[in-house]
Parts: structure tokens; C-alpha cells; sequence
């Protein structure tokens, strides 16, 4: 080789590492938020009776994390904690968000979105939003574009449910505008007072072919199921439940189809498995647990469908991807879906005290599984604590992003733990339940502070919220059921605990 061709080799070669370098440094992150899905709703996390071979591999892939916290036991404050980096605790409004909410996080916050957008990755929300949209609660015109909306926030693509599907309205928005929009069926949306003419669950369980309530979610009625909230017209934009999990998996695969060039950053919040749950008919009636196991198999199933689609596109390596949910499970949560009566031995929480809304561990301990195959070593398991607040400071880490002052304040980096290198992780872990009850635990203790609310939740008081007028300290690593509260035993320990809730509370840590 003469002396040209061989410098020209080398160039050639050190261009290719640094264009390696920076690829690596730069995967895709694609973030699934399962919706309600509990810390032993997934085959690898000991589940019985429903099969998740997707997830499994992806677990198998990648690290498996037996303690990690999704910050609230509820969905929009969980989210909006994601999102932004800060405690929803802190901020007014945060709690679970009517269909028809202004939207939560405004447009000057700083978002993870942002994080990734102004680090030159294309973004997108898919799925479940629940953070509210428009600029003014109950003020949204349906049949236009609204004028806030993900796009906002750092999302360039959004393909979203308002709320949840239980409340209304039942139509999927996409950019800010109503999606399959139907001119002849204009959109109202109210949740103060019904629409004349417009037959209510309450009134009419003979038109609620598809699901029935078992509490509340009585009113307005769409594809057979009755709802929270009320709503007119919608026409051909309304979705069908039992194809939702179909749309919203279209939309991923369309959208990382049109991005496979550039790095991306999907939120791909499914809503599965929150009710009403209604699955398409390939899943349902197919899981002896009945219509909850049906949607962890559809659930399954999404993944499967965007992992397989990574992998045909050449981008799977390459791809950084986080499995989680956005608080603990809950069986009957408002429809008569038979969830608890079918369970024969299946344990959603993994053992755990509490459920979705409680302020054990029940509440906030949810599933969490990394992979990232060209980086991260395959097949781990982390008893790292963990807490979906520090995703924001970790991402921005990953990306070496300079995040303006005063975002995510709550957020920590621990990027090393995420990627399986720092065995402890946090050293505490701040939960909130639905009533703001809040806990602080670390690897070995928990502290739930003094509350006045009831000891069960008031819309399902089979489960336990987790309140106390007495403050209760745990010893975790002895009493993982959060069985006997010991705090006269260990005033010590529950007055340092105590403190460090102060601290935080106080921003001082
Ligand atoms: C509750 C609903 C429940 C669910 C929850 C929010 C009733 C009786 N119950 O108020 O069904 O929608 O809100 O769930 O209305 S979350 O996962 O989005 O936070
Ligand atoms: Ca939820």
C-alpha cells in the first residue's frame, strides 16, 4: 500500500470509530410506559398463568430491576414527576387529570422531551397522556386545533388519549388536532352536566354491551363501555377499545419508520393494562385470568411488535429501552372485569402490601427493564434502588445535554445504575400516594409519614391506602410485607428518616 492510500485508510478508519463513537453514545431511547402494570404482572418478574415472551427477551437482553419506584401511586402525577424532574407534590393541579384538563406542564417547563429534542433527536409521545391539553381546563374546542399541546413540550410527533380510557373524550389526538376527525359528528366535551339526548350508563346498562361498571364510570357511553365524564358526537374519531392497543402500535412503528436515520426519543405509553380492560379479540377470552390477563398479553404484544420492527430496521442494538409503569396494579378499578374472582394464584404486586393509589409498596414498586444490547451486558439482575425521577438527569447525562437552571430539580443523575454499573443506586427513594401521604425509604427501611386520611381507599376501600393518624417505620429488607410497624423499636431510625423527608421537602437535598 503507498503512503496516500494507507493515510487515507487510517483517516478512513478513524472517521468510522467516531462516527461509531458517537452512535453508541447516541442510541435511540425508546421508553414503554405500561399503564397499572404491577411489579409481578410479567413472566420474568414470577407472574402465573399469562405468558409475556416479549418482555421476557427484552429482560434477557438487558437488566432486570426488582426496586424500582415510579414516583406516585397514580398516573398524572407519576408522569408529570417523568416528565419534568420535579416531585408533582410540589406543584398544585398534578393530581388525576379529567379528560377535558388544561394542560399541566407548561409550555416554558423544561421536559425530557426537550432534553432529547435539543439534543437533535426526533421525539415523540405515543399513547396515554394524561397530563391535560389546551391552554384552559373545559374550555378545549374539540373540533379544532388546540392551541397547546405535546408539541409544546418537545414532542414533535404526538399521537395521543387525553386522559385515560375510561374518562371521555374517546378519540385520539394527534398533533393537536382530533384524529380521523368526523365534520358530521362535531365533538362536545363536558364533566360538569350531561348533553340532552345523550344516554347515560347509569340510565341504560342494556346499551353497555361490551363492559359494565362495578363502581362510578356511569355516564357517557361509547362502544358499549360507560365512562367518566360526559360527551356528544365524535362520529367516526371515536375509538374502538379493543382496537387501541393496534393504533397506538401502528403509530410507534410509523414513527420510527420515518426516523430510522437520525436518533429518536419515543414515550410510548400503552394503555394497557389500566381499564376498561377490552382488548382486541386476538386476546380476549383467551387468559384464564380473565379480561386483566388479556391485556398483559396484548400488552406483550406491543412490545413484541416494536422490539421485532427495531430489529428488521437494523436498530435494535443500538437502542436504549426502558419497560416500565406508571404505578402499582389494581384489580376492580371500576369495572365488573372479574379481575380479583380470576387471579388462582397470580400475584400483581409480587407479594407486596398495597396496590395502585396505597402508600405501601404496592403503590409505587413497579416493573423496570433496561436493554441496550451494544452496551449494556446481557442477562443481570439489580436490586438497585431506583426511582423514575433521576430518568431525566441520567438521559441528560447519556446525551451530555446542558439542562438550563432551575429544570428537573428533583432529578439525580444515575446513569450508572441505569446501565448496570452501580449496584446501590439511590440512597432513598420519596413515594406518594394518592392522597399525598408521602413515605421515604431506603435499601432497608420505610417511613410513612402521619396521615388523617382513611385507612382504604374511598372508591375501593379493599385496598389499603397506606394512612395512619401514627407514623409507621417498616424494616424492609426483614419485612418486605410491610407487616408490623416497628417505629417504637427504632425512633432513631424513623426521626432520621423523618428529617430526610424534611430536607427534601424542603429542597434542601
Ligand atoms: C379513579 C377511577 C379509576 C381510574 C383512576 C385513574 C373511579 C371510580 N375510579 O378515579 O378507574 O381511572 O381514577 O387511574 O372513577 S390512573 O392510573 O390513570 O391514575
Ligand atoms: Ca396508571
Amino acid at each position: 500500500m503507498d503512503r496516500q492510500k494507507l493515510l487515507c485508510s487510517i483517516a478512513l478508519l478513524g472517521c468510522g470509530a467516531a462516527l461509531w463513537a458517537q452512535n453508541t453514545a447516541r442510541p435511540n431511547v425508546l421508553l414503554i410506559y405500561a399503564d397499572d402494570l404491577g411489579n409481578g404482572d410479567l413472566e420474568c418478574y414470577d407472574a402465573k398463568n399469562v405468558k409475556t415472551p416479549n418482555v421476557n427477551a427484552l429482560a434477557q437482553d438487558g437488566i432486570l430491576f426488582t426496586n424500582a419506584h415510579a414516583v406516585a401511586a397514580t398516573s398524572t402525577p407519576s408522569r408529570y414527576s417523568l416528565l419534568t424532574g420535579e416531585y408533582a407534590w410540589r406543584k398544585k393541579g398534578t393530581d388525576v387529570a379529567a379528560g377535558n384538563a388544561g394542560m399541566i406542564i407548561k409550555p416554558g417547563q423544561y421536559t425530557l422531551a426537550d432534553v432529547f429534542k435539543n439534543s437533535g433527536y426526533a421525539t415523540a409521545a405515543i399513547g396515554k397522556w394524561h397530563l391535560g391539553l389546551g391552554a384552559e381546563s373545559g374550555k378545549q374546542d374539540w373540533n379544532a386545533p388546540l392551541p397547546t399541546h405535546p408539541g409544546d413540550l418537545g414532542f414533535d410527533y404526538s399521537y395521543i388519549m387525553a386522559a385515560t380510557g375510561d374518562r371521555v373524550p374517546c378519540v385520539f389526538i394527534e398533533n393537536g388536532m382530533v384524529a380521523n376527525y368526523d365534520p358530521s359528528a362535531p365533538i362536545e366535551v363536558s364533566y360538569a352536566k350531561p348533553f340532552p339526548g345523550e344516554p347515560l350508563g347509569k340510565d341504560h346498562p342494556e346499551l353497555l354491551y361490551n363492559l359494565k361498571p362495578s363502581h362510578g364510570h356511569d355516564q357517557a357511553i361509547v362502544n358499549g363501555i360507560s365512562r367518566i365524564g360526559y360527551m356528544k358526537g365524535g362520529g367516526k374519531a371515536l375509538w374502538k377499545d379493543e382496537n387501541i392497543a393496534d393504533s397506538i402500535a401502528a403509530h410507534a412503528l410509523e414513527f420510527i419508520d420515518k426516523n430510522k436515520d437520525k436518533p429518536f426519543f419515543m414515550y410510548l405509553a400503552t394503555n394497557d393494562v389500566h381499564v376498561p380492560r377490552f382488548p382486541h379479540e386476538r386476546f380476549r377470552g383467551k387468559n384464564p385470568m380473565g379480561l386483566r390477563g388479556d391485556a398483559i398479553a396484548q400488552f406483550d404484544w406491543t412490545v413484541g411488535q416494536v422490539i421485532d420492527y427495531l430489529k428488521k430496521n437494523g436498530l435494535y442494538e443500538n437502542t436504549l429501552i426502558i419497560l416500565s409503569s406508571d404505578n402499582g396494579p389494581v384489580l376492580d378499578d371500576g369495572y365488573a372485569d372479574q379481575a380479583a374472582e380470576l387471579l388462582d394464584g397470580h400475584s400483581p404486586t409480587r407479594g407486596l402490601r398495597g396496590n395502585k393509589y396505597s402508600a405501601f409498596e404496592g403503590g409505587t414498586r413497579i416493573p423496570f427493564i433496561v436493554s441496550w444490547p451494544q452496551h449494556i451486558r446481557k442477562g443481570k439482575t439489580s436490586d438497585a434502588l431506583f426511582s423514575q425521577i433521576d430518568l431525566f438527569r441520567s438521559f441528560g447525562e447519556l446525551l451530555q445535554a446542558r439542562l438550563p437552571k432551575g429544570s428537573a430539580p428533583d432529578s439525580k443523575n444515575h446513569l450508572t445504575t441505569l446501565l448496570g454499573d452501580d449496584a446501590q443506586g439511590r440512597d432513598y427513594v420519596i413515594e406518594q400516594s394518592y392522597n399525598h401521604t408521602l413515605s421515604i425509604r431506603d435499601k432497608e427501611w420505610k417511613y410513612i409519614e402521619p396521615s388523617d386520611g382513611p385507612a382504604g381507599v374511598p372508591w375501593v376501600p379493599v385496598i389499603e391506602s397506606g394512612n395512619s393518624k401514627e407514623p409507621q417505620l417498616y424494616h424492609l429488607s426483614k419485612d418486605r410485607e410491610e407487616k408490623k410497624n416497628v417505629i417504637d423499636e427504632n425512633g432513631q431510625k424513623a426521626q432520621e428518616l423523618k428529617a430526610k423527608l424534611q430536607a427534601v421537602r424542603e429542597g434542601r437535598m
